[in-house]
């Protein structure tokens, strides 16, 4: 358990749910390299929660993790979403060389970590230990600012970004980048969670919306979304869909 099979990249991140997880799995599914999704293998293989677990408990690595997504190769355990897409881009080609590039991709990686913890927070406002039942009067209240004010102002924000860096839409330097692909599932983590709210923003959006499009048709991100490794937002991820927070 201390040490990943040798060379390969293990991710570990709940079963069941896209979550967090997602990000790191689109830059390693984009880059076609083999990766172990550590947690949907059974406890009697090393894998399940247990796995996640073990990790918190102290038993890899390195600096102790705090909550998963978690990156684990060979002798590195890696937590924190952004951080582990910093330093596994470049490994994988999804980053330019040169360090303002990288340092331009870490900030707009970690608004889009901003941009979901909000997201979380308008299901789960008082507190993640608690159900989403005994939350709702808070939710509702909290939904009305998430939709009405900062999601406009997060979409806005990105789609100018794209604006400025001009070309075919792409967020940092002159080419396609981890950050492309971590748009891609903010859009479709919104479509499923806020579909009313984000077809009343789209016209204001036409680059993010090119974008996504265009990050769903490369080749292996295609495959992957047809495949049964991409699993389907549900009400137990970041992106939760309650009509009742996504009033128009
Ligand atoms: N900022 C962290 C947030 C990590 C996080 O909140 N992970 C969730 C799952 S998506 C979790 O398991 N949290 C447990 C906790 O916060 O106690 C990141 O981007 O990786």
């Amino acid at each position: 358990m201390a040490m990943s099979e040798s060379g390969v990249y293990e991710l570990i991140y709940w079963p069941g749910i896209p979550g967090r997880g997602e990000f790191v799995r689109l830059a390693l599914e984009d880059a076609g390299v083999p990766y172990l999704e550590v947690c949907r293998r059974s406890e009697s293989e090393g894998g399940g929660v247990a796995a996640i677990e073990r990790l918190l408990d102290g038993a890899g690595p390195g600096m102790l993790p705090f909550a998963p997504p978690i990156l684990r190769w060979n002798e590195l355990v890696i937590c924190q979403t952004a951080n582990i897409l910093q330093w596994l881009a470049p490994r994988l080609g999804l980053i330019a060389d040169d360090e303002a590039t990288r340092l331009a991709a870490n900030q707009l990686q970690l608004t889009i970590a901003d941009f979901v913890a909000e997201a979380h927070d308008v299901h789960h406002p008082i507190a993640a230990s608690l159900y989403y039942e005994d939350q709702k009067p808070e939710a509702k209240r909290r939904a009305i600012p998430f939709t009405g004010e900062r999601m406009p102002r997060f979409l806005g924000y990105f789609e100018r970004v794209l604006a400025r860096a001009g070309g075919p839409p792409h967020a940092v330097g002159s080419g396609f980048s981890y950050v492309d692909l971590s748009l891609f599932q903010l859009v479709a983590g919104l479509d499923y969670a806020f579909p009313n709210t984000l077809a009343g923003l789209r016209p204001e959006l036409p680059l993010l919306t090119r974008l996504h499009q265009a990050v769903a048709a490369r080749p292996r991100i295609a495959a992957y979304l047809a495949s049964p490794r991409r699993l389907p937002f549900n009400k137990h991820g970041v992106f939760r869909h309650y009509p009742e927070l996504d009033e128009k």
